[in-house]
């Protein structure tokens, strides 16, 4: 086949695909951030949620038919992708469908677990008549070209292909552990395992699975009516699907290496599953280096968001004590800083920080507002905080983990509950 037949097709088949945002899980390791709303709606980087990355990527990538199944606190999720991602034309066949849990088979169960949430939208899927599945979860942060994927899907002849990234050794027990061989074939697949194999000539490392699927159609329905037939399964991807896999198909790992998109030719592929409140935290406060890992000014690679229109960021400086700053910092639309300093920290939108504060090394969360004479460090602060006057944060840690939620690396984590449990009287023990 010469170029010209080879880019025919894959633009074809990107406009065969129908990618499948997964958004409905609970991402309980984000403790209180996901009280009220579910992880793929969590804000990141100042004025994203993080969905918007493998929506962007999915549109980017020129695949412009996708479907979020939700079902967990969908509520911000939902109003957040009608309002900021209806600019599909339905009339050229391109669209983002809600897909929130309805209870559509026989035995009225919610989604139980991801290869559920699609099984349970089999006669969507096929009303939609794509050739091909593209399987995501809206929870995870970074850039990629889908199309080569699928280009690599297309040339060798898979029926499902996994895309993989190296992980540290000791992160590979959160994720899908994978061996494959010299041809990429996937020979071996251990789900979330306690001693996780390293990779081959690597000590420190692990080939894990992104959670992500390009399934050829018709034998991902089979797999599915097969897979909702049996009692014994947990009907999902990680634990049942691609495990009962090996051996019996061509399965194929795709390098996240090859269709990573770099901010520099040499750079590491940047992937975040930003699920924990540590996590969360150095991926947020990476934007703030010189040089982050994450490059979100790349114009060739647009991140999309809704975003009310805000008024630009204030600072209100005061001469007598030289304050009103925020330096090493993102400052999002409607924030003001007003006699108040700020260092290596992000504020999501309609932020304040009052007079005498300093914020340091720390996350707040959109509508916020920070009270005179507080000095806190290296935390997270909710959405919609009402920070008391004077409060302390990041200096004694045992006072810290009482109040508030502390992790294993020393950030705290506040939130509005938290602040109103400080009024009330303590409980009796
Ligand atoms: P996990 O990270 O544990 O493992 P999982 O909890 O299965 O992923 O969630 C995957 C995606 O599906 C998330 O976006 C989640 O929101 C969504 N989801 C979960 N349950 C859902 C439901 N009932 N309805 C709709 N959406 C749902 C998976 C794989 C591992 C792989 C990691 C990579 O199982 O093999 O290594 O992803 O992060
Ligand atoms: P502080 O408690 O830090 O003294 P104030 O709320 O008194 O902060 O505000 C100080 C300054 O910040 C105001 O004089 C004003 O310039 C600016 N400011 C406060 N609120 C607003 C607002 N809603 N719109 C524009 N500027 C504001």
């Amino acid at each position: 086949m010469d170029q010209m037949d080879v880019a025919y097709d894959l633009n074809r088949a990107l406009k065969g695909t129908l990618a499948l945002v997964l958004a409905g899980g609970r991402g309980s390791r984000l403790m209180a951030l996901t009280d009220d709303e579910a992880k793929p709606a969590v804000p990141f980087a100042g004025k994203f949620r993080i969905v918007d990355f493998p929506l962007s990527n999915c549109i980017n990538s020129g695949i412009r038919r996708i479907a979020v199944p939700t079902q967990y606190k969908a509520h911000t999720l939902i109003r957040h992708i009608q309002r900021g991602w209806s600019f599909f034309r339905a009339e050229i066949n391109e669209f983002v469908e809600l897909w929130p849990a309805q209870q559509q088979t026989r035995d009225e169960a919610w989604y139980r677990g991801t290869a559920d949430a699609v099984y349970q939208n089999l006669d969507t899927i096929r009303a939609h008549d794509p050739d091909y599945i593209l399987i995501l979860a809206g929870d995870h942060v970074y850039r990629q070209d889908y199309s080569r994927m699928l280009a690599h899907h297309l040339e060798s002849g898979a029926d499902v292909t996994v895309s993989c990234v190296e992980v540290p050794l000791e992160q590979a027990k959160g994720f899908g552990v994978v061996d494959a061989d010299a041809d990429d074939n996937i020979v071996g697949f251990l789900e979330k395992p306690a001693d996780p194999p390293h990779m081959p000539g690597d000590p420190t490392r692990a080939f894990a699975s992104m959670g992500i699927y390009i399934f050829n159609r018709p034998f991902l329905e089979d797999l599915l009516e097969a897979d909702a037939a049996d009692a014994t399964s947990a009907h999902d991807f990680g634990k049942n699907i691609i495990p009962g896999l090996i051996g019996r198909c061509k399965l194929i790992a795709h390098r996240l290496s090859d269709s990573a998109v770099r901010s520099t030719p040499d750079a590491e592929p940047y992937w975040r599953d930003v699920g924990t409140v540590d996590a969360y935290w150095e991926a947020n406060l990476d934007l703030v280096n010189v040089t982050p890992e994450l490059d979100l000014y790349d114009q060739g690679w647009p991140i999309w968001t809704y975003q009310e229109q805000l008024p630009s960021a204030k600072f209100v400086f005061d001469n007598e004590d030289r304050r009103g700053m925020a330096v090493d910092s993102l400052v999002s639309g409607g924030c003001i800083i007003s006699g108040a300093t700020v260092r290596g920290s992000l504020l999501f939108s309609n932020v304040r920080v009052n007079s005498y504060s300093t914020v340091e090394h720390t996350v707040v969360l959109p509508g916020t507002d920070i009270g005179r004479n507080c000095r806190i460090r290296n935390a997270i602060i909710g959405n919609n905080c009402r920070v008391p006057e004077g409060l302390v944060v990041g200096e004694d840690r045992a006072l810290d983990a009482r109040r508030f939620h502390v992790t294993e690396r020393g950030v705290t984590l506040i939130t509005q509950r938290m602040l109103e449990a400080l009024d009330s009287p303590a409980p009796r023990s």
